[in-house]
């Protein structure tokens, strides 16, 4: 897993962590009981006909298989819809809101900072520059330690806004349909990879963007460098 940028992206760590471990702790027991009767249930060569104890209709052990499962799923249940819940929370005191616009085949961004807006579009890259170093298509800078509220829309079809290191990504729908999601910025600047996420048509590949996260007075530099890009 990338090493995640945002306070909402160490809330999807941990859940994904625990999810793990109790899907490894079940398996431990499922792969124990199936050993177990391999070992111990073998055809015996002095006795082949005899067959094991027959639990079939034995009202605690139904009860058992009935009662454990349920109480499990209950318990990714609470873990997931709480964690989803603080992860999908939307706030109206994000100082800095984007508008997402995805399309065929790349990607606008709008930020809107303390009554400045600044735009920033990208045509489709060129794919054989693809490298891990250089970024390529449209760069969203925001800044460390803040709240960012995300609004997403398509000009065309189903895209989907999906920025790794932020281990979240969100569908992003034509029509009237916006999805929102809010990050806190971590203390933590650098370059961050992004791509659409969800298959667009030919050159859904080409949809590259990146984001920067940059200190807080580089960040009201650029804004202010970039005043007036709306229009
Ligand atoms: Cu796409």
């Amino acid at each position: 897993m990338p090493e995640g940028v945002t306070k909402q992206a160490g809330i999807v760590q941990t859940l994904w962590n625990g999810s793990w471990i109790a899907a490894l702790a079940t398996g431990v027991v499922v792969w124990g009981l199936i050993l177990w009767a391999c070992i111990f249930h073998r055809k015996k060569k002095n006795a082949p006909d005899q067959l094991p104890p027959q639990v079939r209709y034995n009202l605690p052990i139904e009860i058992l298989y009935t009662v454990i499962p349920v109480i499990m799923v209950a318990v990714f249940f609470y873990f997931t819809a709480r964690d989803e819940t603080e992860i999908t929370r939307i706030t109206q005191s994000a100082p800095i809101k984007v508008a997402v616009e995805g399309y065929q085949w790349s990607w606008r961004f709008s930020t809107e900072y303390q009554g400045e807006k600044v735009v920033t579009a990208g045509v489709p890259v060129d794919l054989s520059k693809q490298s891990l170093q250089t970024p390529q298509g449209p760069q969203l800078v925001l800044p460390v330690n803040t709240q960012v509220q995300f609004e997403l829309h398509s000009d065309d079809v189903i895209h989907s806004f999906w920025v790794p290191a932020f281990l979240f990504k969100q569908d992003v729908f034509p029509g009237n349909v916006r999805n929102h999601f809010q990050i806190t910025t971590l203390d933590r600047t650098g370059v961050f990879f992004g791509r659409c996420a969800e298959l667009c048509g030919t050159d859904h590949s080409k949809m590259l963007f990146s984001v920067k996260l940059v200190p807080q007075a580089e960040f009201d530099q650029y804004i202010k460098s970039q005043a007036g890009s709306a229009q």
